[in-house]
């Protein structure tokens, strides 16, 4: 059965923060400190899904999707990121699930979508290798509770930008700007999803997945500085992520560290456990040029000639294509089948005076990237799913509650949700889908 689903994240979507046990995680943390995000936004009460749930369940039958991705949140199951489990956190994930499935929606759910929590972050967060036992400890118990109605799981979200924003750059929780030093968060969340994959495994789950944020990566010119730069961006952004879980190894890192002593002799057999589909998140390509001297072996050059969402990303559907295809042929045989697990983007999405939200940019960039994702399963690309991102208007991390990339509009005031054009196209484009193609 081909999934045609919504996506979203617990940090983003739930709110209720500080109910029923739940424990702090990284995001609670950054998001108080002041001048982190902007308008000092937090997902204190985000969607309020934590209380909408079946409202939101009920939108995604109306639709008429047949799977659902979200995220459960570790600190809700485990408040202290091991030892004790909080049974009313999973109670409310068992829930959902159950309503859920009686929506005739498959539930996907990632285990990490970022918001680790508050007590493994004094620990270390994802720079303590230690972690990576306890995020098997946390997959088995949420598994042990779960399998039996959920097949389908993923272990973590877009490990490259948890790293590069939350360590690297210090955009995102937890906020450290540890630039290369940041690599081992890279090599400890790729451990962390291998040995969850084998915790999965044991306690029943019979599918597995990864999702990693790709881009394709355009040199700015075809002179060798810019070639050099681009293939440095994409060993960063790409390979370094996708290459060890398929191939069982690490690409050249030479031009970001002298030295790999964070990884251990066994590390990468326990990463390249094979996986039954590969997630994959795309929203731009990126252009990059020579390096300008900050340290990093190469520069963003941006992109011109495109229409760009709210955010100024450019949306270029055709990459979606030319992602596919290229990792058929960087990955051949070693690439398991891919699901789209997020695809969308912002728009402003102000209502009209009659109260609707006429997001027709989103509408046509949704026609183009799933024509694009036809257009790669046409040249051999074994696609499985599609899921747009997102089920609802939600609080975009740095952003706060200013990039909105809902189907469904949320007023945050009232937290009323209505229902976009996009979300009306979708529905109409699912009723003429054969859910085999
Ligand atoms: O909102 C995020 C999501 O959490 C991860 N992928 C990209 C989305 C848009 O920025």
């Amino acid at each position: 059965m081909f999934l045609w689903g919504t996506a979203t994240a617990a940090y983003q979507i739930e709110g209720a923060t500080g109910e029923d046990g739940r424990g702090e995680s990284v995001w609670d943390t950054f998001a108080r400190e002041p001048g982190r995000t902007r308008d000092g936004h937090t997902g204190d009460v985000a969607c309020d899904h934590y209380h909408r749930w079946r409202e939101d369940v009920a939108l995604m039958s109306g639709l008429g999707v047949n799977a659902y991705r979200f995220s459960i949140a570790w600190p809700r199951v485990l408040p202290l990121g091991s030892g004790e489990v909080n049974e009313r956190g999973l109670d409310f994930y068992d829930r959902l699930v159950d309503a859920l499935l009686a929506a005739g929606v498959q539930p996907v759910p990632t285990l990490f979508h970022w918001d680790l929590p508050q007590a493994l972050e004094d620990r270390g967060g994802w720079l303590n290798r230690d972690v990576c036992e306890l995020f098997a400890d946390y997959a088995a118990t949420v598994a042990a509770r779960l399998a039996d109605r959920v097949p389908l799981w993923i272990t973590l979200n877009e490990p490259f930008v948890h790293m590069a924003f939350g360590y690297a750059m210090g955009v995102h929780a937890p906020g450290r700007f540890l630039m290369t030093d940041a690599l081992p968060a890279a090599h400890h969340q790729l451990l962390a999803h291998g040995r969850a994959v084998q915790a999965l495994r044991a306690a029943g789950a019979r599918q597995v997945a990864l999702t990693n944020n790709c881009t394709p990566v355009w040199p700015a010119s075809q002179e060798e500085p810019d070639l050099k730069a681009a293939d440095a961006y994409d060993v960063l952004h790409n390979r370094l992520f996708n290459d060890p879980i398929l191939l069982g190894r690490y690409p050249d890192l030479s031009a970001y560290t002298p030295s790999l002593d964070f990884i251990r002799d066994g590390d990468l057999a326990t990463i390249a456990a094979p996986l039954d589909a590969l997630g994959i998140n795309y929203y731009n390509p990126t252009r990059i040029a020579a390096p300008t001297g900050d340290g990093l072996p190469f520069s963003d050059a941006g992109i011109t000639g495109h229409p760009t969402t709210a955010f100024g990303w450019p949306v270029v559907p055709d990459c979606l294509r030319e992602l596919l295809t290229g990792l058929k042929s960087r990955y051949g045989a070693a690439l398991p089948p891919i699901l789209i697990t997020e695809n969308g983007c912002s728009q402003p999405d102000t209502p009209t005076e009659h109260g609707t939200i006429e997001d027709e940019a989103r509408v046509d960039f949704l026609d183009r990237h799933i024509a694009a994702m036809r257009q790669a399963m046409a040249e051999g690309v074994d696609v499985r799913g599609y899921f747009v991102w997102s089920l609802l208007d939600n609080f975009e991390w740095a952003e706060g509650y200013h990039q909105r990339f809902g189907l469904v509009h949320v007023d945050f005031a009232t937290q009323r949700r209505t229902p976009k054009r996009s979300y009306h196209w979708f529905k109409e484009f699912l009723k003429g889908q054969n859910t085999d193609t």
